[in-house]
């Protein structure tokens, strides 16, 4: 087993998921603030005031009618309001992600904690005070911060008024941001991602129904709006603090072919090519592959690509490559006889995997590929910066939760990174999601959970937030003790 002695082991959360308090301190309201609980089976919706005053909602990622305004109405339940309270907690938390031994912790910052509307000139000081204390207590605890810049999370104000990344002005909003982050928590956060799986707005296009030529047109632009915001921050980030160290961060798939059909190798190429290397590429070479026409042409995409924008792109390239990692993915040209059902996978079934509750395939050896695949293509340092198991716990009298099938998860994981280690690759950290159990982003459940630390909440809001230590609390304080050698 060869970890390097100074690997970055650890866990990760995202403002939104974690810290609750939605309307404290002055913050102002993001997406997740009007977006509602949600199931395995049943979609998390967002709901609104259409134009007449009705109330009304549409399924996550769906589009409001024309004139409706974002709202939270009664009758809902917003299970990002008060999340799992990590910022009333977090002294806790971290207390006990020291006790696990922990070198990394990954968390994001909430954009409207800062900047409320996101149009402010100045920043939100409690909001500022708040992460430098969450970031000094992680120092005092041997505990280096790796903060995400946005996690999904625009303001909603810039949301509803200015159509979030379809509009170039948001470019000079986040840089204002952002510079207030380097500025302010310069000397506490010395390794920053920019965007969160910056590449679902493509890759999970084909599940939003149909999508048209227009739909691909604004993702496309999206994209490339964030990548030039993406790249500006790198360079802003550089010119701060010279020492920064900022990566991009994918949702890392593993795509396979279903068949040895050639016509299922190309397809998947063509996936790696638009799922997952069409970001990487930009945000790691400076620009767009060489593929990338041709996936703009196959749906009549235009884009407003400037030549700053493309001096800008090759000026703000990443010092490092993260990516989540939860499952692969099966491309074929057949029909599918077997579906994958669950939210986030779909497609056909892999016989030789197995599938969590909620559909998602385990598969160790994925990532082993992943990890190979992006090395040789960028060779700059990488990190597994969220990987883990959504399940259900069961708490015991005693208290005690014997999650053997989260150690089970992770094993083969650790030890796919060192096999990918030992094969040249280097990968210098890794943050298991949900370390502390928190809201899930997909179905807004509190019983989907990732934790080694349990939190008392239930998926109705119902709970007293107190933490326990789960069995693979235990199990991942000697992994990270033994560098990643003892994996029992
Ligand atoms: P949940 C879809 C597919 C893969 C990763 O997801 C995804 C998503 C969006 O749900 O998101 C990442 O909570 C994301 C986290 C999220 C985590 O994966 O749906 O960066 O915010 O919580 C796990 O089980």
């Amino acid at each position: 087993m060869s970890f390097p002695k100074d690997f970055l082991w650890g866990g990760a959360v995202a403002a939104n998921q974690w810290e609750g308090a939605w309307d404290v301190d002055g913050r102002g309201p993001a997406k997740t603030d009007v977006t509602t609980g949600g199931t395995v089976n049943t979609p998390r919706y967002i709901t609104y005031i259409d134009k007449d005053g009705n109330p009304g909602k549409v399924m996550q990622f769906g589009k409001l009618p024309e004139g409706a305004k974002f709202a939270v109405l009664d009758d809902y339940h917003y299970p990002n309001h008060n999340a799992v309270d990590g910022y009333h907690h977090y002294k806790e938390d971290v207390a006990l992600m020291a006790e696990m031994g922990f070198k990394q912790f990954r968390t994001s910052i909430s954009w409207s904690r800062l900047y409320p509307t996101g149009l402010e000139k100045e920043p939100n000081k409690e909001g500022v005070e708040f992460y430098k204390n969450l970031f000094t207590e992680l120092k005092t605890h041997g505990i280096e911060p790796l903060v995400t810049l946005w996690h999904f999370d625009t303001p909603l104000y810039i949301e509803q008024n200015l159509g979030d990344w379809k509009n170039r002005d948001t470019i000079e909003l986040f840089v204002r941001y952002v510079t207030t982050c380097f500025t302010e928590f310069k000397g506490l956060v010395h390794n920053w991602l920019t965007f969160n799986e910056i590449n679902n707005t493509i890759q999970f296009l084909d599940m939003m129904g149909n999508p048209s030529d227009k739909d691909f047109q604004d993702s496309y632009q999206h994209l490339h709006y964030q990548f030039v915001a993406s790249a500006k921050a790198v360079q802003i980030g550089h010119a701060i603090d010279p020492t920064n160290r900022i990566g991009c961060m994918i949702c890392g798939i593993t795509w396979y072919p279903a068949t040895c059909d050639p016509n299922d190798i190309l397809a998947n190429r063509h996936a790696w090519e638009r799922n997952i290397f069409y970001c990487g590429d930009v945000q790691c070479k400076g620009e767009y592959g060489t593929y990338a026409k041709r996936l703009w042409k196959e749906h009549n995409v235009n884009l407003d690509i400037t030549e700053e924008d493309l001096a800008d792109l090759k000026r703000g390239t990443v010092d490092m490559y993260t990516f989540s990692y939860y499952m692969s993915q099966l491309v074929t040209t057949h029909e599918v006889k077997e579906k994958v059902g669950g939210n986030f996978s779909a497609g056909a079934k892999n016989e030789y995997l197995q599938y969590s509750d909620w559909g998602w395939a385990t598969d160790a050896t994925g990532l082993q590929y992943y990890l190979e695949t992006i090395y040789d293509r960028y060779q700059i340092p990488l990190m597994v910066v969220e990987n883990g198991l959504g399940a259900y716990d069961t708490v015991e009298a005693d208290g005690s939760i014997h999650d053997d099938y989260r150690i089970d998860y992770y094993r083969p994981h650790i030890q796919a990174m060192s096999n990918a280690i030992d094969n040249g690759v280097d990968l210098i950290g890794y943050t298991t999601w949900g370390c502390i159990d928190v809201v899930s982003a997909g179905t807004g459940e509190m019983r989907k959970r990732y934790g080694f630390i349990y939190v008392d909440m239930d998926d109705e809001g119902n709970g007293t937030m107190a933490r326990s230590r789960k069995d693979s609390f235990f199990w991942y304080k000697k992994v990270i003790e033994s560098n990643g050698t003892h994996l029992d």
